[in-house]
């Protein structure tokens, strides 16, 4: 018997690979717009194949519950949309977990929401197979921490509860620090896997290296004029060790672009460019992968 429930919401790759983890330590509710099989099998990186039955739900239409978080995996642009949907139905004080991509979602509704608001910031690396079946494709790290460093406790609790269901997972109190290592590692592999329709490991072979340093090139000095920490090994080791560690995977916004999604460019891109017109430095490359996803990505 669980003593706890989780809210999961969005039910894309990330948010099946959480849900399908943290059934086993808790109770779990998957939630979105679209009916989706209750069986789900994960296929994890070492080639097993798991299933489980999750409790799904119709995210505007919840039973009545109240979960212990709720976790939003919705892509950044939708997380807004989610939000306000979900705080219609259910206690405005429930913490809620941020696991978007980019710096945009996390400040504006740790802003709104009256509740506690974790952020988590994560390397793992998944893909949807079908409506039924997801697949692991590297494992990573997942960091939790709150912008206003107030809930230091309950960051530890549910790394904790991550830890524990097979997705490593540490608290941490520079979690501002770690998305911007995040956004860093997606603002390289995301656009450049999307343009040119690779895998993750692809950008090791000629001629998508050299881009691959190029953009680092371009993002460092901006990072350092927002003074954003450097990771301690530098940020070139940085997106190469997320690289090798997601070779297999697909990128998230090569799989929005292979299934006609809108990309995830604003929350990813733009905090970077607007920050380079602010300290009055050059993006050329990054301007062009930006304007070639603004073709990709359907109007
Ligand atoms: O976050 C990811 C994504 O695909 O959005 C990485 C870490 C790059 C894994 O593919």
């Amino acid at each position: 018997m669980h003593t706890e429930t989780h809210l999961i919401v969005g039910p894309g790759a990330l948010g099946r690979l959480v849900a399908l983890h943290l059934a086993e330590p808790v109770s779990v509710v998957l939630a979105g717009r679209r009916p989706l099989p209750a069986r789900q099998t994960l296929t994890t990186p070492e080639g097993e194949r798991r299933t489980h039955r999750l409790d799904m739900a119709d995210v505007r239409a919840l039973p009545a519950m109240a979960p212990s978080f709720i976790h939003l995996t919705t892509k950044a642009y939708a997380s807004e949309a989610a939000y306000a949907s979900l705080f219609e139905q259910l206690p405005a004080t429930t913490p809620l977990v941020l696991w978007q991509n980019g710096y945009q979602v996390q400040p504006e509704l740790s802003r709104r929401h009256p509740g506690p608001v974790l952020c988590a910031s994560t390397t793992e690396g998944a893909w949807v197979a079908n409506d039924g079946a997801v697949v692991h494709a590297g494992r990573g790290m997942t960091y939790i921490g709150d912008l206003a460093h107030r809930h230091a406790e309950l960051s530890q609790r549910l790394a904790g509860i991550l830890d524990r269901a097979g997705l490593a997972a540490r608290a941490v109190d520079d979690i501002a620090t770690r998305l911007w290592h995040k956004l860093v590692i997606n603002a390289v592999i995301n656009p450049l896997t999307a343009r040119f329709r690779i895998r993750n490991g692809q950008l090791r072979d000629p001629p998508f290296r050299s881009m691959v340093e190029r953009l680092v090139n371009e993002i460092a000095p901006i990072l350092s004029a927002e003074d954003i920490e450097p990771p301690d090994a530098g940020w070139h080791a940085l997106v190469w060790r997320v690289v090798e560690g997601t070779a297999h995977n697909r990128a998230s916004m090569l799989q929005d672009v292979l299934t006609g999604r809108p990309l995830e460019r604003e929350a990813i891109l733009q905090p970077l460019m607007v920050a380079a017109v602010r300290h009055g430095l050059a993006t050329p490359f990054l301007a062009e992968l930006d304007r070639d996803l603004a073709r990709l990505s359907p109007s």
